[in-house]
């Protein structure tokens, strides 16, 4: 059976020149976020990539599930900043950042940030991001940036039903499928380009295009965090990546963790 991703293809044509330098690549693996720790554990350089047909055991925040059947784009990118642990949730806005600009410009959707780790098609998931540190000290050893897209997938059919009114996928979106070489490739690029940016200019030009192309800021919506939930107006992201809520009360609160969902669309 032919690979479903033809990774030389995509190394040929790779117009980076740290990211995707070394790619290993899988037809399955638990998680590509474990694999790219292995492999920084045994002294990958930064840039280095994890990629898999499929995954037995993806996994999103909070240990929960990641549906990871074949047809889904499922790498991880061992990162290596200069930055403290707490700053490295800025990896994931960069990289929700660059899935979102790489599916407009390549495959011309509408896709939006969501506050703290999705890109969204049409109000429905089509990525996520889960990134995981190892520490010394004060200090950041690496980060692994595990990014989740289904693109090719038939989400009646391959996703299980309780995800089929909340995800979506690029197939389903365009009507036909997309060259996951393609994507694979503009990602990889336009995640090098905005890391180079953060690293010389810093976090604020990422969140600024993070925030224009997302739609819950200026809506009434709802963070669940564990047992708690809470109400209120989004009004911003701020530079530590804490959402800015506005509750009933009108006391302001900086949420760090969370699942968002919009209550009630800014007219
Ligand atoms: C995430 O977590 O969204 C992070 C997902 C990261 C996946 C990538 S794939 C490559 C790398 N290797 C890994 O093992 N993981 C990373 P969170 O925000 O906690 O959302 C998880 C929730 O999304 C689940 O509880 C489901 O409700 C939903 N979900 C699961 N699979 C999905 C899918 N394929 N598409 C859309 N939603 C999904």
């Amino acid at each position: 059976m032919p690979a479903t991703i033809k990774v030389d293809k995509v190394q040929e044509s790779l117009k980076t020149k740290l990211f995707g330098k070394y790619i290993f690549f899988s037809r399955e693996v638990s998680s590509t976020n474990d694999w790219a720790k292995e492999l920084a554990e045994l002294g990958a350089p930064e840039g280095t990539v994890a990629i898999a047909e499929t995954q037995t055991s993806g996994r999103g925040r909070l240990g929960r599930r990641w549906h990871s059947p074949k047809g889904g784009l499922w790498l991880s990118i061992i990162l290596k900043p200069n930055l403290k642990p707490s700053e490295t949730v800025k990896l994931v806005f960069l990289a929700s950042l660059a899935v979102a600009e790489t599916l407009r410009e390549l495959c011309g959707l509408k896709a939006e940030t969501k506050w703290p780790n999705d890109v969204l098609v049409d109000g429905r998931k089509v990525c996520g991001i889960l990134s995981e540190m190892k520490t010394v000290g004060e200090k950041v050893d690496y980060v692994v940036v595990g990014v989740g897209v289904n693109v090719n997938i038939n989400v009646e059919k391959e996703l299980p039903p309780e995800l089929r009114e909340t995800a979506t996928s690029l197939k389903a979106m365009l009507g036909k499928e997309i060259s996951m070489e393609n994507l694979f490739k503009g990602l990889l690029e336009k995640m090098e380009s905005l890391y180079q940016s953060f690293l010389m200019e810093g976090f604020n030009p990422i969140l600024v295009k993070w925030k224009s192309y997302a739609s819950f800021l200026g809506c009434e919506v709802e963070v669940l965090q564990g047992n708690e939930r809470l109400e209120g107006l989004a009004l911003d992201v701020d530079g530590d990546g804490a959402l800015v809520l506005k509750l009933k009360d009108g006391t302001v609160r900086r949420v760090f963790v969370g699942d968002l969902s919009v209550k009630i669309k800014r007219i």
